[in-house]
């Protein structure tokens, strides 16, 4: 690094777009306890959504404001917040130029591939937040701050499931006797996913062409809901999304134990993907953030620790709710999205452990601290959530109502 003494014992500065929402919340928390100085920047339209589709998180969460002041009478720490849409060019110059920060994590944008799905305006809103807002906190950084190193979250979905193995962002191909490495192909399967895509693209060629410094976190699926800091106090709990539309599978399953629905398998349930715990995220981050890309460098990291198909996760969750006297049952559900459901997957994830990450892999405690706390917050279940209301077939230029 060619920090000197004096610069280093200055903290640095994260701005954390999407710092509201679930990864986002856990990792603004573990970077202000790791002593940087931590500013969150979101529009809180996730909460919206939640609203506008009649969904809840399992757990009560509070809001930023009080989750923010309750970090610091906890522990001293100042967290800036700055409410508003990182699409509005204005309010992220401003928000850039007061805060200059040293490292932007952008987790800031419409996560849900089912979400995506819904109807032309939700696919549109999806793709226009997600592109513009990258594109946006780009410009920023080349305006505001050159030597800023942005951290991305992109998904493992980029991919899609090709039949040989997946490598870290790039593959060296000989081809008609030539051999280059080029960017590791896309194929995704949902406008949320292909808005990744699109992100990746920009990304990477902005950092050829202005000397961007960036690291495209290509993230499995999360699971698990404590950290840390957030079981430090109710008031830091963080989101638990089971619903059809937020509700990623794991997680799903736990809450669907805990209140006796049949673990929701979609079709032959061999669809396999890579799976992390939230701890490993906020540890994942930080070591991004802690070992900078260069400028004009684009680096991939294939963020997750495990692979597991959809089958079995629902013999390890079934195993683990017996344990709890749980009668854990199975459904297969007609599947409501355009994926293969049996093949081959094999992804590359050393990079992150090569930075130092240690994994937290899945085992018998997590599930059964996961199924637990779905347990003691399972009075707060609406079961109408759970089944997948969005058909990736289905999808039409018609507003879909919300069914009340
Ligand atoms: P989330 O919906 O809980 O949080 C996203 C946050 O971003 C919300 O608080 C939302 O209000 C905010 N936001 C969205 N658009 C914004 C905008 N235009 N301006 C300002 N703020 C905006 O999602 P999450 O699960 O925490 O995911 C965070 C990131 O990680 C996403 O980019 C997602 O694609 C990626 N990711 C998530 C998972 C997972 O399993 N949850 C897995 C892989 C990758
Ligand atoms: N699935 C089921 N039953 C369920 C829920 C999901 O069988 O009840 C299946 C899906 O069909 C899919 C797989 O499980 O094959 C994963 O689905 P998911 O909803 O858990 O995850 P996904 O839609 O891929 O999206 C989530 C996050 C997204 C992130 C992505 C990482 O919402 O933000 O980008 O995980 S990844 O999957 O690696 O692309």
């Amino acid at each position: 690094s060619n920090q000197t003494s004096s610069e280093a014992s200055v903290p640095k500065k994260v701005m954390v777009i999407g710092g509201d929402g679930y990864c986002g919340w856990a990792t603004s928390l573990h970077l202000s306890k790791k002593n940087y100085q931590v500013a969150v920047v979101d529009n809180l339209v996730r909460r919206h959504f939640d609203h506008q589709l009649g969904l809840d998180s399992l757990t009560p969460i509070s809001s930023i404001h009080n989750r923010i002041r309750r970090w610091k009478s906890l522990t001293g720490k100042d967290i800036e917040l700055y409410v508003g849409d990182i699409c509005d060019f204005e309010f992220l110059s401003e928000a850039f130029t007061s805060f200059k920060p040293d490292a932007v994590v952008h987790f800031g944008e419409q996560r849900s591939a089912p979400y995506s799905m819904i109807d032309r305006s939700r696919a549109v809103f999806t793709q226009q937040n997600n592109v513009i807002g990258t594109l946006n906190v780009l410009f920023a950084i080349k305006e505001f701050g050159e030597d800023c190193h942005l951290v991305k979250l992109g998904t493992m979905g980029e991919y899609g499931t090709p039949n040989i193995d997946i490598e870290e962002g790039f593959i060296t191909i000989t081809h008609n006797g030539r051999t280059d490495t080029l960017p590791y192909p896309k194929q995704a399967s949902s406008f949320y996913h292909l808005s990744k895509v699109h992100d990746s693209h920009n990304i990477a060629f902005t950092c050829k062409a202005w000397g961007i410094r960036a690291t495209d976190l290509n993230q499995g699926v999360v699971y698990g809901v404590r950290t840390d800091e957030t079981a430090m106090h109710e008031e830091l709990c963080n989101r638990l999304d089971y619903d059809g539309v937020f509700g990623t599978a794991l997680n799903r399953f736990c809450v669907q134990a805990a209140v006796d629905h049949p673990l929701t398998i979609y079709g032959k349930g061999g669809q396999t993907r890579g799976y992390l715990d939230i701890r490993d995220t906020v540890q994942c981050v930080e070591l991004a953030i802690a070992n900078p890309a260069q400028r004009g460098e684009f680096r991939v990291f294939n963020q997750f620790t495990e692979q597991f198909s959809v089958n079995e996760l629902a013999a390890l969750v079934t195993k683990a709710g017996q344990k709890l006297g749980l009668e854990v049952k199975t459904v297969s559900v007609p599947n409501p999205r355009v994926e293969a459901e049996e093949h081959y997957y094999n992804a590359k994830h050393t990079k992150l452990v090569e930075l130092g990450l240690e994994p937290h892999l899945l085992s018998d405690s997590l599930l059964d601290s996961l199924l637990n706390f779905a347990v003691q917050y399972k009075d707060r279940v609406d079961p109408k959530q759970i089944m997948p209301s969005v058909s990736w077939r289905k999808i039409g230029a018609k507003p879909k109502t919300v069914q009340a």
